[in-house]
């Protein structure tokens, strides 16, 4: 595909009245809400939307880092087992058929803008990139190259390793091959936990990073979850199991987690 504008990253700006999103547009994105450049008129907060599904890990991820920064949002389930994220309400936001989306509506007296981030990283970034200081940061400083190295290795190793292969679209193609489907999944969950394990034995303070919780903790711990219900032993990766109990000791955690949502069904609440 030589269309540059296909190849771009997704990122759309336009205005809220619109229902689908239109093609890469070269529009300034809103200003940083840093509270150093006091010259800047501060940026009002956008009104959050997300889409989401109470066992998607990815959407978790989201919701994880918006209570983590205080920020309210709005959630929009997407059920996938009834095959919602192929709903054209889903796709035109989304057009690869997944969960999360993240929708952020900046309010302005003469146009509102909305951004949509159809990937849980790029959208995670982008609350990095765009927020008030006043939120925590859930990546090291700038002045921390290698930090940030690692929080990214340890995000990756689970949201492009593990979650890729382990995810329902897969898992949908592996049944028919005669393949169990949580033999798959566990195997490929294991091998990829291993190498965090690794990784994170030696970075970890009190969260998998340091001591602050980070994007790496933000993909971990949906991961975890997804780890229990195939069957992993946890007990044979001990940094991530006390990390896993430090994260769900933490309020914001305990409210976007998987049994807690709009959407998780009766049996499954806490
Ligand atoms: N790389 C994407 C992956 C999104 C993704 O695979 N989401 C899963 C839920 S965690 C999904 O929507 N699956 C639907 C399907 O496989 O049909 C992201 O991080 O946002």
């Amino acid at each position: 595909m030589t269309d540059l504008g296909k190849t771009r990253a997704f990122f759309s700006t336009h205005p809220s009245h619109l229902p689908t999103y239109l093609p890469y547009q070269h529009s300034k994105p809103p200003p940083q809400n840093d509270h150093h450049h006091h010259h800047h008129p501060p940026t009002p907060l956008p009104s959050i939307q997300l889409h989401t599904y109470f066992r998607s890990s990815c959407s978790a991820r989201l919701r994880i880092a918006l209570h983590l920064k205080s920020l309210p949002y709005t959630s929009i389930p997407i059920n996938l087992l009834a095959n919602e994220q192929h709903s054209p309400k889903n796709t035109s936001l989304n057009p690869s058929a997944t969960v999360p989306t993240l929708i952020l509506t900046y309010p302005s007296p003469t146009q509102p803008t909305t951004i949509t981030i159809p990937q849980s990283l790029s959208a995670l970034e982008y609350l990095e990139e765009t927020l008030p200081s006043s939120c925590p940061a859930l990546l090291p400083p700038r002045s921390s190259p290698h930090l940030r190295a690692t929080v990214r290795t340890l995000a990756y190793i689970i949201a492009v390793d593990i979650q890729p292969v382990t995810n329902l679209r897969i898992l949908k193609r592996v049944a028919p091959l005669g393949m169990d489907r949580e033999t798959w999944s566990r195997e490929l969950i294991e091998e990829g936990l291993r190498a965090y394990e690794t990784i994170a034995a030696s970075s970890a303070g009190r969260f998998s990073v340091g001591d602050s919780v980070t994007l790496a903790d933000v993909c971990l711990l949906p991961a975890v979850w997804g780890a229990e219900r195939v069957g992993v032993d946890l007990g044979m990766f001990p940094t991530v199991e006390r990390v896993r109990g430090e994260l769900e000791g933490l309020g914001a955690v305990r409210e976007a987690h998987w049994r807690a949502q709009g959407d998780t069904p009766g049996e499954f609440r806490v």
